[in-house]
């Protein structure tokens, strides 16, 4: 079989998962690996033997021999290197967040589609095993046309120690975080046109907001919000789920700790438990991110394969990021934000 190869820029806290993921694939082989910091290179080369190792994305572009490149930095470095990837032709994945800023994200899309290659967002979330379960019984129509929804991220986990970066940012929770939550709310409910938000920080010790509650209105009529925090203790730390909350107009579905989905509609209730498969690799709390990695990496695989748009492609995660600046913008202005004057 002749396998897809791959390099990886990046091999910082996350990027590991991507490698397990990569490795994962029978059709794919990660060829290159790049990062700044040598230790990192070497600790992440050694883990899953790979011999190309480069300090510099240049370097290994100008070396070539890859037929993508999987970017696992952060945020500032997104847009170069996905141009860098672009000015070689070189199909690319960028973590999120997409960019620094909306305009970023534009230009990323616009060099990626001037250079005839394909971009993909590594925005995961959608991807966790209970999302996609709540997605089915909304295709099904068990619950009838949905009117309302809600998407919830609250906790009181410690993300500062294994990001520490996260800590240091104007901007936190919705940039990091919300940025997941308000992707499930547009691949639940649709595309969304209005955006009213209000941010709070809590903990004193970081720089950036750390609680935000977003009221979205979507193109179809659903009305959802989109609630984070990672200020929130309870008696049993829910890190790292994410509930869900829909009413429909034959009945309703709710999504909630431990993963247990309660869909009731006009012939009784039906209670089940949609967990994440814990993959040989993962390890918990985290095994329900680690497995939507997997789970992204063999979609990116596949649409490669077959020449198509990946679903979280930059384009369709523009829509996506400018919920995000919607909601910095709603909350320092106090006004409800038109999506369509972002785009
Ligand atoms: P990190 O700081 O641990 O790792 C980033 C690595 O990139 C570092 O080792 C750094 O040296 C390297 N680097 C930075 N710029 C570089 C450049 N220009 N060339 C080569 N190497 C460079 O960060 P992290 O926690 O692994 O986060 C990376 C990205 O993953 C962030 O955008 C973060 O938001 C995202 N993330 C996503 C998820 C998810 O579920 N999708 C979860 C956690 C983090
Ligand atoms: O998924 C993420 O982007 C992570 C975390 C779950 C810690 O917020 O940064």
């Amino acid at each position: 079989m002749t396998k897809t190869k791959g390099a990886l820029i990046g091999c910082g806290f996350f990027a590991v998962n991507q490698m397990h993921g990569w490795q994962d694939l029978d059709d794919v082989e990660i060829v290159a690996i790049c990062d700044r910091d040598p230790g990192r290179l070497r600790i992440v080369g050694d883990q899953f033997g790979v011999e190309r190792r480069y300090q510099s994305a240049d370097e290994m572009f100008a070396d070539g021999g890859f037929d993508f490149v999987d970017i696992a930095t952060t945020v500032g470095s997104h847009r170069a290197l996905v141009e860098l990837a672009a000015s070689h032709k070189v199909p690319a994945i960028c973590q999120k967040p997409f960019a620094p800023t909306l305009a970023d994200a534009k230009a990323m899309v616009a060099a990626a589609d001037a250079a005839g290659i394909p971009l993909m967002i590594h925005e995961n979330f959608r991807w966790q095993t209970p999302i996609l379960s709540v997605k089915a019984v909304l295709d099904s129509g068990a619950i009838g046309e949905p009117f309302w929804g809600r998407v919830s991220f609250r906790s009181g986990f410690d993300v500062f120690s294994g990001q520490p970066y996260l800590a240091k940012g104007k901007r936190f929770i919705i940039e990091d975080l919300g940025i997941h939550s308000l992707d499930i709310a547009r691949f639940l409910f649709g595309d969304a046109s209005r955006m009213t938000a209000r941010t709070r920080r809590v903990n004193p010790d970081i720089a950036g907001e750390d609680v935000a509650t977003m009221l979205l209105d979507h193109d179809n009529g659903i009305t959802s919000i989109v609630d984070v925090s990672y200020a929130t203790k309870l008696p049993e730390e829910p890190f790292p789920e994410t509930f869900v909350e829909i009413d429909g107009t034959r009945g309703t579905l709710r999504l909630g700790k431990d993963y247990k989905l309660t869909v009731h509609g006009p012939d009784g209730t039906v209670q089940s438990v949609v967990a994440p498969n814990l993959l040989p690799w993962a390890s918990r709390p985290w095994h329900n991110i680690q497995e939507s990695v997997a789970l992204i990496q063999k979609h990116w695989a596949e649409r490669l394969a077959e020449g198509r748009e990946p679903d979280t492609s930059g384009r369709d995660n523009l829509k996506t990021f400018a919920l995000v600046e919607a909601a910095y913008l709603s909350a320092e202005s106090g006004e409800t934000v038109v999506i369509a004057d972002l785009l």
